[in-house]
C-alpha cells in the first residue's frame, strides 16, 4: 500500500525512536547489572517478566509521549490497556522493552530494546538496541537499514544445507508443530539455533549473521521493529502484519532471499 508519510516525517520519527531506545537501552543495561535484585514474576509457562522490563517501558511511553504526544502506544507490559479504537488513524508506537526477558534475568546478554512505529497497519520505522553489544539498529521505510550508521544486507546463502536459521518456540504455540519444523529444517541439513530474542534473530538476518529465523506464534511488539529493518536491508518475511496481527500476533517466517522459500515450506511441515 502506498503510504502517505513524509521523508521528514520518517527521519524526524526515527530519530526520535532511536535517541529514545538509546535512553532506554541504558537504563535497562542498569537494571542488567542488579539483576539479582529483580523479583521475577511467571505471567505464563516459561515467559518471566520484572520491574525491569515494567520501569523500562514507562520510560519509554514516557519519552515518546513528550516527543510525539498525539501518537498512540502499544507496549508488551501494558498491552491489556491498548485501546486499538482510540489508536485508529495514529502512528502507533509499538514497543518491547525488554526483548529476551528470560536471557536477561538468567544474566544471558542477548537482549534488546524493540521500538517500531506502525502507521495506518504498516510498519514505517524501526530500532532495536543491543546494549550488552553496545549496537543499534535501525530502519525507515524506503530509507535501506543500518548497524551503528553503516548499510546492512543480509546473506548471500541459498541452500539450507549451509544456512544457520533462528526457531523461536513458547508456549503459545504447539510443540509438535514446532518439533515438525525443527525436524524437517535439520534433515535438510539447516543448523537450528535458538536464540531467546525475537528482535535480535531478526536484527541478524538483516545483516547476514543468521540466514533466517521463524517462530509459528509472536507478539506485534517482538517484531514491528524487526520487520522494517529486515525488509529495508533486503531480507523476505511473510505477511506476517496481517489480520488483526496488532492485538493478535501472528507466525513470523523471514530470511535471505536464497533460503526464504526453503524456509517457507518447511513450516508449513
Ligand atoms: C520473547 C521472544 C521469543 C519468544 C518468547 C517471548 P520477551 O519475548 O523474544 O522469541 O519465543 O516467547 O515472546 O517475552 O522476552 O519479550
Amino acid at each position: 500500500m502506498t503510504s502517505t508519510v513524509t521523508k521528514e516525517e520518517r527521519k524526524r520519527w526515527l530519530d526520535g525512536a532511536i535517541d529514545v531506545a538509546r535512553i532506554a537501552g541504558a537504563r535497562a543495561d542498569h537494571w542488567y547489572a542488579k539483576r539479582g535484585d529483580l523479583v521475577v514474576e511467571e505471567k505464563g509457562a516459561q515467559d518471566y517478566v520484572s520491574m525491569a522490563d515494567k520501569k523500562t517501558e514507562e520510560l519509554i511511553r514516557e519519552e515518546l509521549k513528550a516527543r510525539f504526544p498525539d501518537h498512540g502506544f502499544l507496549g508488551e507490559e501494558s498491552a491489556s490497556s491498548f485501546d486499538a479504537q482510540a489508536s485508529a488513524g495514529k502512528p502507533i508506537w509499538v514497543v518491547d522493552p525488554i526483548d529476551g526477558t528470560t536471557n536477561f534475568l538468567r544474566g544471558v546478554p542477548l537482549w534488546a530494546v524493540s521500538i517500531g512505529l506502525v502507521v495506518d497497519n504498516e510498519p514505517e520505522v524501526g530500532v532495536i538496541v543491543c546494549p550488552r553489544q553496545d549496537e543499534v539498529f535501525a530502519a525507515a521505510r524506503g530509507e535501506g537499514a543500518t548497524l551503528d550508521n553503516r548499510k546492512i544486507q543480509p546473506s548471500k546463502t541459498t541452500s539450507l544445507a549451509k544456512a544457520q536459521i533462528g526457531l523461536g518456540s513458547s508456549g503459545r504455540t504447539s510443540m509438535d508443530h514446532v518439533i515438525a519444523v525443527q525436524t524437517q529444517l535439520t534433515r535438510q541439513g539447516a543448523d537450528v539455533r535458538r536464540f531467546g530474542s525475537a528482535c535480535v534473530q531478526m536484527a541478524y538476518v538483516a545483516c547476514g549473521r543468521l540466514d533466517g529465523y521463524l517462530e509459528l506464534h509472536l507478539n506485534a511488539w517482538d517484531v514491528a521493529a524487526g520487520l522494517v529493518i529486515m525488509r529495508e536491508a533486503g531480507a523476505m518475511t511473510n505477511d506476517y502484519a496481517r489480520g488483526n496481527w496488532l492485538v493478535d500476533g501472528n507466525a513470523l517466517v523471514c530470511g535471505a532471499p536464497g533460503v526464504f522459500t526453503d524456509l517457507g515450506r518447511a513450516t508449513s511441515a
